[in-house]
Formats: C-alpha cells, structure tokens, sequence
C-alpha cells in the first residue's frame, strides 16, 4: 500500500495510541483518534481528527471508518478483566471494528494481539513463531486468540490485508516490567516502526507477527516481522543495569504473571 492518507487509530488514548499519536505523524496525512474518552488536540495544527465512541458501536464504528485508508485496532481491554467485559469490549468489539472496515472498502487493518493469546507457551524455546496455535493464559488472551481468528476470517472472506501482531510488551521503558521485560519489551519507537512496516507492505494479505524489539534476551521469532519490512532499532538490555541487582527470575511461559493471576480478576500488570 502506498502511504496511507487517513488512518483511524481505535483506542488512541490507551498507553499505545498516545505513544503513536506523536510518532506516527507524517506530511500529508491524517490521523483520525477513536476513543471513549475524550482527547484534545495538542497544538491547532495538530493533523488529527478526534472522535469519541466505543469499538462496540456499530454506527459509530461505520462513521468513523468512512474515508479511512488504513485502520490500527488497539481499542479494548489491555488486561485481565470480566468474561463478560472482555466479550463486549474485545471479541465483540473487533467484530464490529472489522465490520464497519469492510463496509466503508477500508483494506488494511492491524489489530493488536497479545503475547497472552500465546502465554502458557514455554518461554525457553527461543525463536518462537509468530504463527505458533494459540495457547491463552487469560480471558483476555482467549480475546486475543479470536481477534487473530477474525482478522483471519475477514481476510480470507473479504480479501481484506489483516496484520495480527503479537505485542510483548509497549511501555516507554522495561523497567515497569521487570526481568521481564527485558525479553518481552517492544519499545514506542520500534512499535511505530512496526505499524509503518504494516502500513506499507504490498499484499500482505493475513499475517501473524511478533511485536518485540530486537531484546538480547528475546525468545520470539522477528523474521515474520521482518519479512514485511520490521527493522527493530532497539534492545532491552540496554535499561538491564537500572533494575534491581538480583538474579533475574527465568520466566517458566510466554505470559510471565499472567498464567497465575486469578482468572476473570481485572490485574494491576
Ligand atoms: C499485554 O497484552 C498488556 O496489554 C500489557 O499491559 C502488558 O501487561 C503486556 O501484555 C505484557 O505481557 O507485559
């Protein structure tokens, strides 16, 4: 796809989509923010439009979908949450999401996965494929593996070019996470140059990737994201000597504290 004009950013005021709003600025195109809660424009010449509604709102979806070139769904719930949440806000939501694409002839989408639709895979097989069956450790990574599955769907149905990505974990630094993040961190920088990877690649049709940096410590495979042009500029080890001097933890799976927090309890991580 040729740069894209208008892109429609769902969830753009959650820790991700501020991170972008910024880095993801580019002469000559719009970025159109979706979130429930309102946003304000940081300068009069800030080339955004600023919608508020919800993922699960199919008119609202449609409208905001109408001229759009190129959509990234970071919307819903980033966590462990109620069944009941997380059925309404990510299943349903990106169903409608993917819907309100297809009908405004939007033909690129991105959707952000979760490194939890994979948790309770070992964490000490390096080289983890991107495209390996799902393996959720959550609710919330239950409504990662179906968000894969849709995009999927909508893909082989409608034609529609759909990029999974399996996200580790995007904050401004590891150190929140801990030992690790040092083996799961995508850094706002690398994330950015991701979605552009996503957003420019000819064809793509339906893939599943990694969103991680290059971590010296990684364990997931980058060559579906580099296949599409991912070029990671960064490494978590580089914050390894501001954490705490104690032995780091191994993690035992993919989804570190994840796997035993209690099911359906929305969670601090
Ligand atoms: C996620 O999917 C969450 O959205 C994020 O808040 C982090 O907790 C991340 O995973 C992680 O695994 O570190």
């Amino acid at each position: 796809m040729n740069d894209p004009k208008r892109i429609l950013i769902t969830g753009a005021a959650g820790g991700i989509g501020r991170m972008m709003r910024t880095r993801m600025r580019r002469d000559g195109r719009m970025l159109r923010l979706l979130d429930l809660a309102s946003q304000t424009p940081s300068a009069d010449d800030e080339p955004v439009e600023l919608l508020t509604g919800s993922v699960t709102d199919p008119d609202a979806m449609l409208a905001a979908c109408e001229g759009v070139d190129a959509l990234i769904h970071l919307g819903g719930h980033s966590r462990e949450t109620s069944w009941a949440e997380i059925l309404d806000v990510n299943i349903n939501g990106t169903q409608v999401v993917l819907d309100a694409a297809r009908q405004a002839g939007v033909t690129r989408v991105i959707l952000a996965s979760s490194n939890h639709s994979v948790g309770f895979r070992d964490a000490d097989e390096p080289g983890l494929p991107a495209d390996s069956s799902p393996r959720p450790d959550t609710y919330y990574g239950v409504s990662k593996a179906a968000m894969e599955a849709l995009g999927s769907l909508y893909h082989s149905r409608f034609g529609m070019d759909v990029i999974a990505i399996r996200i580790g974990s995007c904050f401004e630094t590891p150190l929140p996470l801990g030992p690790r993040g040092l083996i799961t961190w995508l850094s706002p920088d690398d994330c950015a140059r991701l979605f552009e990877a996503c957003l420019s690649a000819p064809s793509p049709g339906y893939r599943l990737i990694w969103g991680v940096s290059a971590n010296t410590r990684s364990i997931f495979s980058l060559a579906e994201a580099e296949a599409l042009g991912y070029r990671s500029q960064d490494d978590a080890e580089a914050y390894a000597d501001q954490l705490a001097p104690t032995e780091p933890t191994p993690e035992r799976y993919v989804g570190g504290g994840f796997c035993t927090a209690p099911l359906g309890a929305p969670n601090p991580l």
